[in-house]
Parts: C-alpha cells; sequence; structure tokens
C-alpha cells in the first residue's frame, strides 16, 4: 500500500566531513578528501549520501552555525570542490543530501551583523528581538547555553536576542515573508545544482508565539512539546513544499518531528504535502542513561512506530548519527569479543526494517565510543557549556565527565579510521580530534581484505536491500514480543516472506521457531557461518540470521 519511489529504496550514508579525510594536512577533513573515497562510497551499495553543513561558518558548532549559505567552509574548500564531489557522486550512481539549518543562522551572518545594529535595520525582523525596557524576557530554555538561557543581552541595541542553541546561533523569525523568501531563494540555489535531498535541520523548532508567553512550569523537560510544533510550523512547511521542493525530484527529510507518531505524520502524509520522511528520536534516545536500555522497550517503540506509519508517510531508520554516541557501543557490545558480531546484528535490524536506513559513517567498520576522560580532549560546544555549566554551578564534575564519557557527541566524531598508519590515514598532520586508538586494529584496510569483515557484512547487507524489496516495502510482523533477548520479525510482500531474528545478547540462546514459519533456502544474511535450522534455532551471541520462509 506504499507508493514506490527511489528515496525509500535507497540507503542513506552520512558522512561527516570534519572527520572523514583531510587532505592537506590541517587536520581537518575536506571535500577534496570526499573527493578522493568516492570509489570507496561506491563500494559500499549506498545509494546516497548526506553530508553535514558544509557551508561557510566561524565553526562555533561544527558548521551548525551558518555566516553565509551560498558559500563553501574555506577549511572543507571551494565551490569548485563542491561542484566536483556533486559530479563524482552522480556519476556513481549516489546522489547528495545536503544538511538546511534555517532554524537559526551564525551570529556572524551578515543578516545578524545588520540586524543588531540597529532597531530600525531592515533586517531586524530577520531575528527574534525583547527590548529590555520591557524588563526581563519570559524564561526559555537553550540547549547549549551555558546559563541555559535562550536569550542573550545585547547591548548595542539594548534588547536580548533569542537562541535555542548556542549563543552563535541566533534563531531565524520565521514569521517574517522577507525572511522565508530568502531562505526559499538559497534552497533553489542549492537545488538548482544538483542537489537531491534536503535534511531540514531542528525545523520543527521554526515557529514561535512572538508574544513569548510564560511557559508552564518544568516545560523543559518536555522541551519538544513546547519548542516543536509552534503554531505556524505546518503552513511554513506546505509554502515550502508548494515554492521550492514540488518544483523538484528530490527528497526532504524533517530532523525531529514532534513528539510522536500522531505529531510525525503531519510532517510526512503524502496528502499534505508537507516533507518526504521524518526521523524520530524515540528509539536512539532509548538507553541513553547508565543502566543501558531493555530489548522488549527497543522492541516496542520501533514496533509502534511502524504500524503509525505502515499505509502511508514514511520514516528513516537509524541508530546513530554525529550527535550521539556509537551504535555498537551504546545498543551493541564493543568488547572485542563481541564487537563485530554486535556491529553485523545493529546493521541487519537497520538494514530489514521498513523506512530509509540511514548509516553513519565509521559504523561500517564497527567504530567505537573513544570516552576521553579529560574535558581538555573535546571539541563540542555541548559538552564544553555543559561543563562550564556544572563548574560555575559548584556541581559535580567527575560525574559531568562520566557521564560525557558514555553520551558526548564527540564520542562518534572521532577521525575515519582508514589505515594502520599514522591517525589512521585521516591526516598527516595533527587531527582537529583525537584518534580513537583502536585504529591499528580497527580500520578500513584490514576489513576491505577480509570477507568475514563488518565492512564487508554491510556490503552484503546493502546488496540484499537492494535485491529484495520486501525488505523495503514488506509488512512487518513483531514475534515473540515479550522475550527479552531476541528481537524475531518477519516482512512479507505478496508471496515473499522472511524471517529476521537477532540474539541481542552475548550469550547463546535457543529460539523456537513458531509453529507456521518454515525456513527455505539459505539465509540472506547470517553474521555467523552457519545457523541451525528448526524446529529450534540455536543462536550463537549476537547472531543475526535473515532467512527466507516457504
Ligand atoms: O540537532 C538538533 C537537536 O539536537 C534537537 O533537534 C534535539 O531535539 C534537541 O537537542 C533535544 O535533544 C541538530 C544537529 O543535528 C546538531 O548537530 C546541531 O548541533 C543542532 O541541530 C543545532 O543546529
Ligand atoms: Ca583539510
Amino acid at each position: 500500500s506504499q507508493a514506490e519511489t527511489w528515496w525509500k529504496e535507497t540507503v542513506v550514508y552520512q558522512i561527516y566531513p570534519r572527520s572523514f579525510q583531510d587532505s592537506n594536512g590541517d587536520g581537518v577533513g575536506d571535500l577534496k578528501g570526499i573527493i578522493s573515497r568516492l570509489d570507496y562510497l561506491k563500494s559500499l551499495g549506498v545509494g546516497a549520501v548526506w553530508l553535514n553543513p558544509i557551508y561557510a561558518s566561524p565553526n562555533d558548532d561544527n558548521g551548525y552555525d551558518i555566516s553565509d549559505y551560498r558559500r563553501i567552509q574555506p577549511e572543507f574548500g571551494t565551490m569548485q570542490d563542491f561542484d566536483a564531489l556533486l559530479k563524482g557522486l552522480h556519476q556513481r550512481g549516489i546522489r547528495l543530501v545536503m544538511d538546511m539549518v534555517v532554524n537559526h543562522s551564525s551570529d556572524e551572518h551578515e543578516w545578524f551583523r545588520q540586524a543588531r545594529s540597529s532597531r530600525t535595520s531592515p533586517y531586524r525582523d530577520y531575528y527574534h528581538w525583547w527590548p529590555a525596557e520591557k524588563g526581563k524576557p519570559t524564561p526559555r530554555y537553550s540547549f547549549f547555553d551555558v546559563n541555559s538561557d535562550a536569550w542573550k543581552y545585547d547591548s548595542l541595541t539594548n534588547s536580548y536576542y533569542l537562541h535555542y542553541f548556542s549563543r552563535k546561533q541566533p534563531d531565524l523569525n520565521w514569521e517574517n515573508p522577507r525572511l522565508r523568501q530568502e531562505v526559499y531563494s538559497m534552497m533553489r540555489f542549492w537545488l538548482d545544482k544538483g542537489v537531491d535531498g534536503l535534511r531540514m535541520d531542528a525545523f520543527q523548532y521554526v515557529s514561535k508565539d512572538p508574544s513569548f508567553p510564560v511557559l508552564p512550569a518544568g516545560y523543559e523537560k518536555d522541551i519538544i512539546r513546547y519548542y516543536g510544533g509552534g503554531p505556524h510550523l505546518h503552513d511554513y512547511l506546505q509554502e515550502m513544499n508548494r515554492e521550492v521542493l514540488s518544483k523538484y525530484n528530490i527528497m526532504s527529510v524533517a530532523e525531529g518531528a514532534g513528539s510522536g507518531p500522531t505529531d510525525a505524520m503531519l510532517f510526512v502524509d503524502p496528502a499534505r504535502r508537507e516533507l518526504d520522511m521524518a526521523y524520530h528520536f524515540e528509539g536512539v534516545d532509548l538507553g541513553s542513561g547508565p543502566d543501558g536500555y531493555k530489548l522488549t522497550d527497543f522492541k516496542r517503540i520501533y514496533t509502534r512506530w511502524d504500524s503509525a506509519f505502515a499505509q502511508r508517510g514514511w520514516l528513516a531508520i537509524f541508530l546513530a548519527n554525529h550527535d550521539v554516541p556509537r551504535m555498537v557501543s551504546k545498543f551493541g557490545d564493543d568488547r572485542p569479543a563481541f564487537r563485530d558480531a554486535s556491529s553485523k546484528l545493529l546493521t541487519t535490524f537497520i538494514l530489514t526494517m521498513r523506512g530509509t536506513p540511514y548509516y553513519f559513517n565509521g559504523d561500517e567498520l564497527g567504530m567505537t565510543n573513544i570516552r576521553f576522560e579529560r574535558i581538555e580532549d573535546y571539541r563540542d560546544v555541548a559538552t564544553l557549556n555543559g561543563y562550564q555549566q556544572v563548574k560555575n554551578q559548584g556541581g559535580d564534575l567527575t560525574a559531568f565527565l562520566a557521564t560525557a564519557k558514555r553520551q558526548a557527541r564527540d564520542n562518534c566524531r572521532t577521525p575515519f579510521q582508514w589505515d594502520a598508519t599514522a591517525n589512521a590515514g585521516f591526516t598527516t598532520g595533527t587531527p582537529w580530534l583525537k584518534v580513537n586508538p583502536n585504529y591499528r586494529t580497527l580500520n578500513q584496510a584490514d576489513q576491505n581484505k577480509d570477507s568475514n569483515s563488518v565492512l564487508n557484512y554491510f556490503r552484503k547487507a546493502t546488496a540484499t536491500r537492494k535485491q529484495h524489496k520486501v525488505l523495503v516495502y514488506g509488512r512487518y510482523q513483531l514475534l515473540d514480543a515479550r522475550n527479552p533477548h531476541i528481537y524475531a520479525y518477519t516482512r512479507t510482500l505478496g508471496k515473499e516472506k522472511v524471517l529476521v531474528v537477532l540474539n541481542f545478547t552475548a550469550e547463546q540462546r535457543s529460539w523456537p521457531l513458531p509453529t507456521g514459519l518454515t525456513p527455505s533456502g539459505q539465509p540472506w544474511l547470517n553474521n555467523y557461518p552457519s545457523f541451525m535450522a528448526g524446529p529450534t534455532l540455536a543462536l550463537q551471541p549476537w547472531q543475526a540470521v535473515v532467512v527466507p520462509l516457504r
């Protein structure tokens, strides 16, 4: 019942440009570096690449603070490099998805420079201001600010400006039709170049009530409810679709889409003509705490979201990105004995669920959290400001560092591990963020040669998904919901039916096949050399099996 289209069938590979490949020895990944790895990307079997922001930026939040939307960050290269990258991808049949960061700009963007210069600047209303003669603004929480305060006083015009993220990321005022037209024209600039998709960063937050009413106590604990889904959010999305998106054969994805499936459907119901698909964070957010996660919760979350989108609307499926820990460290088991098997199992999950897989660079090698000991090793504004905040409040810095070790965004942002040479082959200089020392035994060059590697398993999984549409469109049915160790489900499309069995533990488990399910033929995927077919499956630690059914 789901209409077929390329962006449902593709696998999206996320490249964090700062950390992928440095080409000139300055320690920072760049576009020429990515170009030098195009054949590697092709070898993965992915259909699209999503690049984190590569626009001009003072780099307060690694490019999520944009000072010029139509220029390339000089550290990353030039517009010529960009054009060459796009061409090189297209020649290899790979599409390009760009990050659109338009909830906020950099405070160094020309619009903001003008806006802050005077209350009568024609750019003033591109941002949100609170004149100080009205007293203190009503409290608004900031995700990244040292004081968690989203209002920053600016003496130049005796006013506060709003920033949901860092103080170098002032929020744009989407109430202003001129601002919206500027953004649309910037979007056309990139789409006219042939870009194939857009990831709308933090877009759920764009619509604010400009009267900034007082919010109920404790609102910040339910921030998506109060910041997401503002009064005109969907009007803006419909306008953007009419004026821009609908004019191109592209895909669009909402980063964040409200508090649950009902909210998310509003972004992606085809009848509403807004965006094509959405990420929800309920899955990746699970298990952020010290005690990990319960598999039964994991199964419940993914099953609930699948059923809500079974008939219409479409989701992304992912377990990692640049904002969360490494998937194997969080959802798998990154001890050497189980790292490979659990990485392959997680890959199996992502590539056999309904939804478009988004796969973070390095996960195809089973890269792990770096777990820094000292604050000096971190670069992320969120971690650095969080630390400063705890320090200012005289809080427990040891506890803060322990949490950061598990959760901090820099855990997954370390340089890509290409080979066993110095700095993992990422740079000849000093990397902007330390390389994980395990690169000597965990790297692309070794895995490329090993037919049993995590890398070659990923390649096999992308090929399998491409070969079998049942893995893209097939109906999903959860089996044995209450089993705390095994995640098992079937996918069915017409006469084709396939069983996925995932042992989410480091122990051997046996799993009796439910009556009526009869495997037929060789498994499509299996992360161990063999598998014992029915009536009871004997599963190895972290074993994953995908087998067709009669
Ligand atoms: O992240 C957005 C983001 O973190 C929120 O959508 C999230 O819901 C909130 O923090 C609550 O957990 C994006 C980027 O992925 C991230 O790297 C940027 O730092 C951020 O936007 C600001 O642009
Ligand atoms: Ca460089």
